[in-house]
């Protein structure tokens, strides 16, 4: 068929790791404060967890990330670049990054972008979105660790397939909404079974 389909795929947590390089740099920063390990994490919040720990390493956490090079110096997810890149080769396809900023934009959205060219190159800022509401954004497949996507579209184009990572690999299985495991999962099916 001669219909494209157009992929959606989130960043922090999908292809970049933000779970692994806050842990770092926390434990860096903060080497007498006590921390969730990621076999700990749990909801998608980190900063909620933290403050659950103590109220005050909420700020603590929330400090991590807002620091430079934060964005910048995360670590490729194990499969996720090469992945979008063979997604982006493919006939009748279309890939497209879809990420939201944090807030304290000074260094995040800059970063964001100089991530995905050094990582993937210039050429894929043209497929790129940054958006506080992925609603709002129409596809077929949103792949994304977030368990609840919500904004003012109340009925999305896509599907939301859950990407696994340590903070929702816990969650009761839910028989309506797909998951993928890793990049090592079967994401060219998950892809063929949304063409027609
Ligand atoms: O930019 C990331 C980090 C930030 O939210 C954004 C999630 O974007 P998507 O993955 O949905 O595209 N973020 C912020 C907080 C706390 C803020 Br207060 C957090 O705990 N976890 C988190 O990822």
């Amino acid at each position: 068929s001669a219909r494209r389909l157009r992929v959606l795929v989130d960043m922090d947590g999908v292809i970049a790791d933000f779970e692994g390089g806050f842990l770092k740099k926390y434990r860096a920063r903060y080497p007498a404060e006590p921390y969730v390990s990621l076999e700990e994490r749990r909801g998608f919040w980190v900063s909620s967890q933290y403050g659950q720990l103590r109220s005050d390493l909420c700020e603590k956490a929330i400090s991590i990330w807002e620091s430079k090079n934060f964005f910048l110096e995360l670590d490729p997810l194990p499969g996720g670049l090469a992945a979008l890149k063979e997604m982006s080769k493919m006939e009748n396809t279309d890939v497209f990054i879809c990420t939201s900023p944090i807030k304290h934009y000074h260094y995040c959205p800059y970063e964001k972008y100089a991530w995905i060219e050094k990582h993937l190159g210039y050429e894929f800022l043209e497929r790129t979105i940054l958006t506080r509401d992925k609603t709002l954004v129409s596809g077929d497949l949103l792949i994304d660790d977030k368990p609840d996507i919500l904004g003012a579209e109340a009925n999305p184009a896509w599907e939301h397939v859950l990407f696994t990572a340590c903070h929702n690999k816990h969650l009761p299985p839910c028989p309506s909404r797909r998951r993928l495991l890793s990049w090592d999962d079967d994401w060219r099916a998950l892809l063929d079974s949304k063409r027609r």
